[in-house]
C-alpha cells in the first residue's frame, strides 16, 4: 500500500528528528517534500514547527505503519504536554491508498484519511510539493490549498531538502 506521512517537530533538534523518519523509511520512500517552517496551528504560544511529507510504499497494514511511526516518536522522547502543544516528533498517517483506492476508516486509533489534513496548510503545502497531482477525498490537494486562508498558506515557508542538511 501507498501512504502519505505528515511529519513535524517543534522541539529539540527539529531537523535531525525529521531525518530519523526519512532514515527509517529510506528504502520505501517514493516521493518527499522539502522541509517547511510553519507557524504553530491550534495552540499558538509555542515555537514554529518544521513539517514535511513523505510518500511511502510499504508492505504493511495501516496499523503496523502507525506503530512504526509511534516507535520513532518514542525514540525521540516524545513529550505530549497538551493537545496541539509542543512535541519533539509527530508522525501522522494522512492517507492510505490500496489498489488505487483511498482507504476510509472511522477507527479512533487510526482515522483515515486524517480528519484534519484537508484544512491544514502545514500538511497540504508540503504534500503538493511531494506530489503535484495529489488528491484527498476526490479533491485535488491544489484545489484544497486554494480554499484555505491565503495568510495561512503564505506562512508555510520552504527551507530546503532534508538530504541537503539544515540551512544556516
Ligand atoms: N501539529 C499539531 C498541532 N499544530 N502546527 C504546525 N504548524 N505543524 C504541526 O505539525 C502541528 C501544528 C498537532 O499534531
Ligand atoms: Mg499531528
Ligand atoms: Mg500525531
Amino acid at each position: 500500500m501507498r501512504a502519505v506521512l505528515s511529519i513535524g517537530s517543534n522541539m529539540a533538534d527539529r531537523w535531525a528528528l525529521l531525518e530519523t523518519v526519512a532514515e527509517e523509511f529510506a528504502a520505501e520512500i517514493i516521493a518527499s517534500s522539502p522541509v517547511f517552517a510553519t507557524p504553530p496551528w491550534g495552540v499558538i504560544d509555542q515555537g514554529d514547527f518544521l513539517n514535511a511529507v513523505l510518500i511511502v510504499e510499504v508492505n504493511q497494514t495501516p496499523l503496523e505503519l502507525l506503530r512504526r511511526g509511534q516507535r520513532l516518536e518514542e525514540a525521540a522522547d516524545r513529550v505530549r504536554i497538551r493537545r496541539w502543544g509542543p512535541r519533539t516528533l509527530d508522525v501522522d498517517v494522512v492517507q492510505v491508498v490500496l489498489d488505487g483506492q483511498e482507504l476510509c476508516s472511522t477507527d479512533p486509533v487510526l482515522t483515515l484519511p486524517h480528519p484534519h489534513a484537508h484544512e491544514r496548510a502545514f500538511v497540504l503545502v508540503p504534500w503538493l510539493a511531494a506530489d503535484p497531482v495529489a488528491s484527498l477525498r476526490g479533491l485535488s490537494v491544489a484545489e484544497l490549498i486554494s480554499g484555505l486562508d491565503p495568510q495561512e498558506v503564505e506562512g508555510v515557508r520552504e527551507l530546503g531538502r532534508l538530504e541537503d542538511g539544515e540551512p544556516r
